[in-house]
């Protein structure tokens, strides 16, 4: 092969092509749990992100307490490369996924009673099993981290995340995510 055309951009096929096994099916790379089916709704807003970021997710309901054995299960998944956990009141479930697997895990607490009850069980963790704790029901930066930790392993995404950022310049006066 001769060197490549300098005046040409090489071409690079878009990240969501990247991120498929060889038969073009998308393998899933973020795991998303939540603890009760009441906490979907936060659970969609990560997801819709991730898409529009072209990291392909799932989500499932699966809690600490009342499922530990799913929990279990999920957290064998050997494609996934983050995960996102996210639950309400004693929030055990990002501790219990993060104490089963040495890859990351991403903790969202949700405001579901006080809203400290479920911060505190996320972010304080015990030294040796960490958890990257985002804010209560702090969607949209979870799928922007996990998004950021993909971005190590499949550079593409870190062009991704600049579009992001870029809107954010764009609509600077808005609070709202682009
Ligand atoms: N939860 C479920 N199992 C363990 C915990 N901490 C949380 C859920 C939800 C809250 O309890 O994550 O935010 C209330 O759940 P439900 O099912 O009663 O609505």
């Amino acid at each position: 092969m001769g060197p490549a055309d300098p005046g040409k951009p090489s071409p690079r096929p878009p990240p969501h092509t990247l991120l498929r096994t060889e038969r073009s099916r998308p393998v899933v790379k973020v795991t998303v749990l939540v603890g009760s089916k009441s906490d979907l709704e936060v659970a969609e807003k990560v997801r819709v992100r991730l898409e529009e970021l072209h990291v392909p997710c799932s989500v499932h309901v699966a809690s600490a307490h009342r499922t530990p054995d799913k929990v279990d299960r999920l957290v064998r998944d050997p494609e996934t490369d983050v995960f996102i956990a996210m639950a309400g009141l004693s929030a055990a479930l990002p501790g219990a996924v993060a104490a089963r697997t040495l890859k990351p895990v991403i903790g969202v607490p949700l405001h579901r009673g006080l809203g400290l009850d479920s911060l505190l069980s996320v972010v304080q963790m015990p030294p040796g099993i960490p958890v990257a704790a985002v804010g209560l029901d702090a969607a949209e930066n979870a799928a922007l981290l996990a998004t950021a930790i993909l971005a190590l392993k499949y550079p593409e995404l870190t062009a991704e995340l600049e579009k992001y950022r870029a809107k954010w310049r764009d609509e600077p006066a808005s609070g709202s995510p682009p």
